[in-house]
């Protein structure tokens, strides 16, 4: 089985019922793309969403490792599930850096979201004094080796690459810096797992519609995790063309 393609978006603290406007749009406009398509809205447009969406999946943006119990304001794995979502991201930069997410409780809370059923997008990404300091590689297979848990295979994990210093600023790492990360995790995954060379590697980080087919040409990237340029279906449709 080959990696699947995924074009994912993720959009962040942003967006509102008026906004499920979009969802018509990308599923009416690509309703034969190459790839998946996924959107990851806050938490409470996931049910609405997942209601209205024909043909695009809808995923959630974290989940507690907790099935349930007393833990004010969270969100369990099998609550996402039940309410319509497929995917869930976890260990997202900014969880990582607002919460204090650290490798182990992403790989508790990716534990979870298996257990109900969701595939994982787990996110990995270096600083950019890690970077500057020539850390990048290290950091990659440090985060993968803590965060990404046992239980993961092809079929419930995706993992993305998804630098700090490029979320959200606008600037890019190279191709060469991309395909170098890329295929370390590559690398890592299929010495780790039986069907590991197949899980699904995104790119994350100022994907836009003007630089994702360069960045999908990349050997190893499988796809992207896109926030802002996720927003609207008229960015976001030209990247999922470009997959
Ligand atoms: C990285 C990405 C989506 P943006 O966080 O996960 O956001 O595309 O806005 O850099």
């Amino acid at each position: 089985m080959a990696p699947r393609k995924l074009a994912a978006g993720n959009w962040k603290m942003n967006g509102d019922l008026a906004a499920l406007e979009q969802i018509d749009i990308l599923a009416r406009d690509h309703a034969a793309a190459n790839c998946d398509v996924l959107i990851c809205p806050p938490a409470l447009l996931v049910h609405p969403m997942a209601e209205r969406a024909t043909g695009i999946a809808v995923g959630g943006q974290d989940c507690h490792h907790a099935a349930s119990g007393a833990h004010t304001g969270d969100i369990s794995a099998e609550q996402l599930r039940d309410a319509g979502a497929s995917h869930v991201i976890i260990g997202h930069s900014e969880r990582r850096t607002d919460h204090g997410e650290t490798d182990e409780m992403v790989a508790a809370k990716a534990v979870a979201a298996h257990q109900a059923g969701l595939t994982t997008i787990i996110c990995v990404g270096e600083t950019e004094a890690q970077r500057d300091a020539g850390e990048t590689l290290d950091v990659i297979a440090s985060q993968l080796a803590g965060s990404v848990p046992d239980c993961a295979s092809a079929k419930n994990t995706v993992v993305a690459y998804e630098p700090i210093w490029a979320i959200g600023t606008g600037r890019t790492p190279t191709t060469d810096q991309i395909a170098e990360v890329h295929a370390l995790m590559r690398r890592l995954m299929a010495e780790r797992f039986g069907d590991g060379a197949d899980l699904s590697l995104l790119y994350g980080g100022s994907v836009k519609p003007g630089n994702a087919a360069e960045i999908f040409a990349i050997a190893d990237v499988d796809g992207a995790l896109v926030g802002g340029a996720s927003l609207k279906a008229s960015d976001f449709g030209p990247i999922v063309s470009a997959l």
